[in-house]
């Protein structure tokens, strides 16, 4: 075998479903639930309200096999529930890479949209079925459902880019994401989490 190769991967097929976010074979779950968003929404009073209202599941991160090793292209479908805490939409943790590298997401179901942030300018992309999102190397990057139904996208990352949850703690996202009039969301500028 060649010294590129990873064992003990194969060439393998997967097949996922874009409605229900499952892949086969499947890999790891995680499932984030409110109180794995601390200090992040804006409004701590209604984030600990939500928490102590059954800490409700805001997401689900379901992954193939391919392990996050250095060669290797992992994937993984996140299922973002619809919801806002205050008015600030349902969102994931987000994340830098430490290793820059970039990553594709592909809308799979719902509507939702990715933040991006180099630490100076937040960008937006709206997501939907259909729509490649592209995150640079050296974006930080969290997506937010702003629909009524959940949000699914795929992500394929490299498997040694790391994930970085500090970053985003430290530096927000620049942008936080209310629900607006109509299906239009309403950004403001990132406050820290008192
Ligand atoms: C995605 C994210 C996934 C969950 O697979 O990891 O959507 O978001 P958080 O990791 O911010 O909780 C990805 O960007 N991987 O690199
Ligand atoms: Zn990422």
């Amino acid at each position: 075998m060649p010294p590129f190769a990873t064992p003990p991967i194969s060439p393998l097929s997967i097949t996922f479903d874009g409605q229900t976010g499952t892949m086969s074979p499947e890999g790891p779950v995680l499932t984030r639930r409110m109180s794995d968003l601390a200090g992040l929404f804006a409004d701590t009073a209604a984030w600990e309200a939500a928490v102590a209202d059954g800490d409700p599941v805001v997401y689900q991160v379901a992954s193939s096999p391919v392990p996050e090793a250095e060669g290797e292209l992992p994937q993984s479908i996140t299922t973002i529930l619809p919801g806002t805490v205050a008015g600030e939409f349902h969102m994931t943790k987000g994340h830098q890479h430490p290793n820059p590298q970039g990553e594709i997401y592909l809308g799979l179901s719902g509507t939702g949209g990715l933040l991006l942030f180099d630490g100076e300018r937040p960008q937006w992309i709206d997501m939907a079925p259909g729509v490649i999102g592209y995150i640079p190397p050296g974006w930080a990057h969290r997506s937010v459902n702003t629909g009524d139904e959940p949000y699914r996208f795929l992500a394929v990352y490299p498997g040694n880019a790391g994930h970085d949850y500090g970053w985003v703690l430290a530096n927000g996202m620049g942008h936080r994401v209310y629900r607006g009039e109509g299906a239009t969301p309403r950004f403001e500028p990132f406050t820290a989490t008192p």
